[in-house]
């Protein structure tokens, strides 16, 4: 079951500028930050509000560490913006066993790893009204060691 937005995903080009435009902005701070190489980004994670489920919603400024990523590929074609939304759920490989079963094309046949050790899989935008999604499972909070 999805139950909150995770993350709202945010192309840019350059990730230190838009960070800061968030802070003078917003007042958002970066609370995660880190490089994914096999997605081929840098990201910084802004945590916007904790969530009913116990989880929280986040917006993720995401900078391509290659031209041929698909963060790379979509921002030469279309610039700076809003490059995907995702949806948290407690377990992603139900929900996209239940999504794939609807005829939407799941990307990948197990789910990868994403930000903050979570796991994620992403539905084909075509299938979705031009909106790629992305599934989010967030890594176990660990308890503090005694
Ligand atoms: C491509 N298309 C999009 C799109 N990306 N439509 C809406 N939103 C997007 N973000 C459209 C194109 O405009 C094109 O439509 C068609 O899909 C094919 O695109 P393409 O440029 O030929 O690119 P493909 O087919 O090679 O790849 C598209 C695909 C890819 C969605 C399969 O980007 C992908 O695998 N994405 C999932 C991984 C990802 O996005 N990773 C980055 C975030 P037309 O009409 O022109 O044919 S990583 C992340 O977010 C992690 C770290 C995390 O959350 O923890």
């Amino acid at each position: 079951m999805l139950t909150r937005i995770d993350h709202i995903g945010i192309a840019c080009f350059d990730l230190d500028k838009t960070v800061e435009f968030y802070r003078a902005t917003y007042g958002f701070e970066v609370f995660h930050s880190e490089v994914n190489e096999e997605q081929g980004v840098r990201e910084a994670m802004l945590k916007i509000n904790e969530t009913s489920d116990g989880g929280a919603s986040y917006l993720q400024l995401l900078e391509p560490t290659r031209e041929d990523s698909a963060v790379g590929k979509w921002l030469a074609k279309n610039g700076e913006g809003v490059h995907h939304i995702a949806f948290g759920t407690a377990d992603v490989d139900a929900d996209s066993a239940d999504i794939r079963g609807k005829g939407v094309r799941v990307l990948y046949d197990e789910p990868r790893i994403g930000s903050m050790g979570s796991r994620i899989t992403f539905l084909h935008p075509k299938d979705c009204h031009g909106v790629l999604t992305e599934l989010v499972t967030s890594a176990p909070v660990e308890s503090p060691e005694h």
